[in-house]
């Protein structure tokens, strides 16, 4: 009896100190500058055993592949197979979508492995003025009929986190929500500037809970596995891995230029789109809106959000070696300025918030400067001063950035300034006005039925 009075009062302790490490490590959140540690940043140009990189073939060859083998080892986690795409269908589409300027096309992509079976949708809009075009390719947070109040957008049936402002009962997604996100997308802005819009529900590829049973893992476990190793995918590798799998559905679709797809998202699907832009190197561009902690905030800063935090709050994001670094960001061999120099010599914009303090801008902003000496191995411009530029003062470089007032959002003018660098950076709308031997029937004859890749 007294062995299991202390057994309990030794569970007891063990669990309210963990309880009050835990709240103390989120309530320890540092937002005073000069409280900032001071920290090294690994330098870009040196190889972990201390090479000089001197050009840009040697930051290829010698340099690259050791950054983008470390966050995949020890932060991201590693893909642990091939999965190609099994089938796709083509199960809506329309014309005279978005007042009369667009045309929509909702794709069904099929995964079948270990008798698993995985879907996900992809809802397209291509302006009518452009044969080919260059596209943004973003992930939703609530659902693709959320983007746009388009009737003929499908409501998915895949879980959904509650959320009373997107009527999110029962982790269904419902009519209740659609359009509620079109402040956010601007979806009729790219279609007038002549860019085509992609997007796909996050939580069809996998759902953002802590639980491996759900989602894309499932299908690459080997035999008995039911989570991944600690080298494997989190969360964030399995949303870059599904819009890499976009892209090999765009690749065959005749109304993207799949060379101009500009992977873009916002906060942790902002992390994402940066480490979907790192690991393939199809994606032309990339675009990081209030990605913050684990996206293009510095972690040696430890303002706002920490690794320790991140990775207690949403264990299921990283791969379980990230947590070697809680509370221990001095021993991160990188920090994320190199998850931002993996997309060189490819444009890449970071913006940030004012008052997304949490997101940390100006490690947001560092991460940007830093990475700019491998930009500059390829003659590119990237962010040249340390000091950060004024409220709605944008940088449109290859390496790009502006902080915005307001906010922890994606909003009007945030997409206002991407439009305009997507512009200068993708050769100044030459796509648009090429649209001349294009026909409805061209369009729809593509659009037969599904084709096994
Ligand atoms: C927060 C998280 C951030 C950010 C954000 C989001 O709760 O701490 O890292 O990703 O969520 O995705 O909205």
């Amino acid at each position: 009896m007294e062995y299991l009075k202390t057994l309990i009062i030794l569970f007891l302790s063990l669990f309210l100190f963990l309880q009050s490490n835990a709240q103390s490590a989120a309530e320890r959140t540092n937002y005073d500058e000069s409280k900032v540690p001071d920290f090294e940043l690994p330098d870009l140009l040196t190889t972990f055993d201390g090479r000089k990189i001197k050009s840009a073939k040697e930051w290829e060859t010698l340099r690259r592949e050791e950054v983008l083998d470390f966050f995949t080892n020890n932060m991201y986690g590693k893909i642990p197979g091939e999965l190609n795409i099994d089938t796709w269908e083509i199960v809506e589409e329309g014309t005279g979508a978005i007042n009369g300027k667009a045309r929509r096309r909702q794709v069904e992509i099929h995964f079948e492995n270990n008798g698993k079976k995985l879907s996900f949708n992809i809802l397209l809009y291509f302006p009518n003025n452009v044969e080919k075009a260059p596209l943004f390719l973003g992930y939703n947070f609530y659902g693709n009929h959320t983007v746009y109040d388009d009737p003929n957008i499908r409501v998915s049936d895949a879980w959904a986190r509650n959320n009373e402002a997107y009527s999110i009962t029962s982790h269904k997604m419902t009519e209740a929500s659609r359009g509620a996100q079109t402040a956010n997308w601007q979806v009729e802005k790219m279609i007038d500037a002549g860019y085509g819009f992609a997007t796909i529900y996050y939580g069809e590829v996998d759902p953002d809970r802590n639980d491996f049973d759900d989602g894309i893992h499932p299908l690459l476990y080997a035999d008995n596995q039911n989570k991944p190793l600690d080298n494997e995918w989190g969360a964030i590798t399995a949303w870059a891995w599904g819009l890499t799998k976009a892209m090999d559905y765009l690749e065959q679709d005749r109304g993207a230029d799949a060379s101009k797809v500009i992977v873009f998202g916002h906060s942790r699907l902002g992390k994402t789109a940066l480490w979907a832009g790192a690991m393939d190197e199809r994606f032309a561009g990339a675009i990081s809106n209030n990605s913050g902690c684990g996206g293009a905030a510095l972690s040696k800063r430890k303002f706002g959000e920490t690794v320790e935090v991140i990775n207690t709050a949403f264990p299921h994001w990283f791969c379980d070696n990230f947590s070697v670094y809680n509370n221990n960001e001095e021993a991160l061999p990188v920090d994320q300025h190199a998850l931002i120099a993996l997309m060189a010599p490819r444009p890449v914009y970071i913006a940030s918030a004012e008052e997304d303090r949490w997101a940390d801008p100006k490690g947001e902003f560092l991460s940007a400067y830093h990475a700019t000496p491998v930009y500059e191995l390829y003659g590119k411009t990237g962010i040249n001063s340390e000091e950060m530029p004024g409220i709605h003062q944008p940088i449109h470089n290859s390496v790009a950035y502006h902080i915005r007032s307001g906010k922890h959002s994606v909003t009007e003018y945030d997409w206002e300034q991407y439009i305009k660098w997507a512009n200068t950076i993708l050769g100044k709308r030459n796509h648009l006005f090429s649209f001349n031997n294009f026909s409805r029937s061209s369009f729809f004859s593509f659009s037969k039925a599904s084709i096994r890749s």
